[in-house]
Order: structure tokens, then C-alpha cells, then sequence
């Protein structure tokens, strides 16, 4: 069909360059790469957004980055984008927090297990990281470090419905979240750490169960009376307000808190077991391969 000196335009592509019969020729075969090169570009940059945000709809295993042998150290694992590092230690409700937001959010993450009873949050390295010395601390992008556990539930659930956007919502989620850092988590949250975690705590702190407990029941009292008409926090929906309420509250059993005279309180933690990809507390990363 094609005489021999005819090359077919299928086949002009797959030529040398320097067969091509004009230099016309060329700068078209010229565009033609640039816009496959654009093409792969955008491809690449949308397949890495897709993955943060899970478009794609698959559920990232996030890795477990476990540290059973030495002091935390910087992650050693080469910066994936969109993948967040974060250092917890398991048995911490604010670490748990986040942990629990993450997996809800279906935001993948690498997982450093910082245990604060062996000193590993104190190390140089780990203070340099967060003057504070304190679980848990995201790092948002290489070198870049946001501690304190309700700042971090706002930085990772911005633009979804866990966060909300209007006005008034917003600050009544902020509300709560004072009200969690003020008011459980010094006595709830404290009593929890002292008397469950620490072996011999109940004896080094005595003195202050007392006024754990008054506290403690105190702000369990007003978290009754709200939610004897209101099903959430903020909003009148789930959100982190939620989550970093409930972090201490269903441990609160641990820490010498009796909830019977609560009903309202466990329906609603009942309600937040309910939601969507609820992780526990003890939810191990390793464990986490699911696909939807
Ligand atoms: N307000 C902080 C409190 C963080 C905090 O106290 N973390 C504890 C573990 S739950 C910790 O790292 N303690 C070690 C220390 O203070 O040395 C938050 O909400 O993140």
C-alpha cells in the first residue's frame, strides 16, 4: 500500500530523528513529548493527592514504624508525600486522639511508638523535635513538627466534616476542646496516667486522688448535662470535638471513675464506638491492611 520511500504516519513516530523528513516534522514530534511529559506530570500529582485524600477509594495501609530497641529517632524512612510521622505512645489518650482521627479520616501515616515511662521522649534528639518533651507530635512535612493533641485533630481534619467551618460550630467545638485540655484531662486524664500506667503511682500520688476525683466528676457532670439533649459536642454532628473528649472518658473505669450514674455519657460513647472506621485504643498500624 505504501511505496518504499513512503513511511506511514503510524510509523513516523517510532523513527530515529534523523528520518524524519523536515524539521516541520520534528518540532511536531517535539510538542507531541511536551504533552505527554505535562500529561504524566498531572497524572503523578493527582495519584499523590488521590492517595492523601483517598479518592481512589482504597484504604492506605499506614506503616508501622515499630521502635522496640533504641530511643525514638527521626523517621529514617525516605518522606512519601502526603504521608504524615507521627511519634505516640499506645497507651496515651492524646495520642489516641489522633490516631483515632487519622484512621477515621483515612489519612495514611508512618507511626513512631515513643514510651515516655522509659525517658524516650526526653532524649536530645527527641527535644529537639519538640522543646516540650511531650506525645504526640505530627511531623506535617520533612523538619516540620506540630505538637499538642487537639492543635494536631485541626491540622488533619481541616476541610472535612470532623472540623467544622461554620462560625459558631467552630467555636463550640474550640469550647470543648479547652474544656477537654482544662478540665478531663488534668484529672482524668492525669489519674489515668498515675494509677494505670505507672507501677506504684496509686501510692507516689495519693495526695492528689482526691482532688482528681472531685474535678474529674465535676466534668463529667457537665458532659452529662449537655449530652442529656444534645447527641454531639458541636455542631450537632460528630467531630474531633468528640474524639478528643472521648480519648479519656472511655478510660475513665481505669482511672477509678465509676460512669454508672452517667447514662448519657456511655450512650454517647457508645455512639462514638458507632462511627464510621472507629479504631480502638490498642489498634495496632500492622494490623491496619484493609481495602474497601
Ligand atoms: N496538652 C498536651 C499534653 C501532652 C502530654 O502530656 N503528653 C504526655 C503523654 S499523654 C507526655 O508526653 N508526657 C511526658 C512528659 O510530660 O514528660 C496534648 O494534648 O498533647
Amino acid at each position: 500500500m505504501f511505496g518504499h520511500h513512503v513511511v506511514p504516519p503510524w510509523r513516523r513516530r517510532f523513527l530515529r530523528p534523523n528520518n524524519y523528513e523536515c524539521t516541520e516534522q520534528k518540532l511536531v514530534i517535539f510538542i507531541e513529548l511536551k504533552k505527554k511529559l505535562a500529561f504524566f506530570v498531572v497524572l503523578k500529582s493527582y495519584l499523590e493527592s488521590a492517595m492523601y485524600s483517598d479518592r481512589c477509594g482504597v484504604v492506605f495501609c499506614a506503616l508501622h514504624e515499630a521502635c522496640t530497641e533504641d530511643a525514638p529517632r527521626r523517621s529514617s524512612r525516605a518522606f512519601e508525600p502526603g504521608m504524615y510521622t507521627l511519634y505516640s505512645m499506645q497507651r496515651s489518650g492524646n495520642c489516641y486522639k489522633v490516631r483515632l482521627a487519622l484512621a477515621q479520616l483515612r489519612i495514611p501515616f508512618h507511626l513512631i511508638e515513643v514510651d515516655i515511662l522509659k525517658g524516650e521522649n526526653r532524649t536530645p534528639e527527641f527535644r529537639e523535635m519538640n522543646s516540650s518533651g511531650r506525645v504526640p507530635l505530627l511531623e506535617v512535612s520533612p523538619g516540620r513538627y506540630l505538637p499538642e493533641s487537639n492543635a494536631i485533630l485541626w491540622y488533619i481534619a481541616r476541610g472535612t466534616p470532623l472540623a467544622p467551618e461554620d462560625q459558631f460550630d467552630r467555636a463550640e467545638a474550640l469550647r470543648w476542646m479547652f474544656f477537654e485540655q482544662n478540665s478531663i484531662e488534668p484529672s482524668i486524664g492525669a489519674a489515668y496516667f498515675w494509677l494505670s500506667l505507672v507501677r506504684g503511682g496509686r501510692e507516689l500520688k495519693m495526695h492528689a486522688i482526691e482532688s482528681w476525683s472531685e474535678a474529674g466528676y465535676h466534668a463529667l457532670g457537665v458532659m452529662e448535662e449537655h449530652l442529656e439533649t444534645n447527641r454531639f459536642f458541636a455542631a450537632d454532628r460528630y467531630t474531633i470535638a468528640d474524639i478528643a473528649l472521648y480519648a479519656y472518658t472511655h478510660i475513665a473505669n481505669k482511672a477509678d471513675f465509676d460512669l454508672t450514674g452517667y447514662p448519657a455519657i456511655r450512650t454517647w460513647l457508645r455512639r462514638v464506638c458507632e462511627q464510621p472506621r472507629y479504631v480502638t485504643m490498642d489498634w495496632k498500624l500492622a494490623a491496619m491492611a484493609i481495602a474497601e
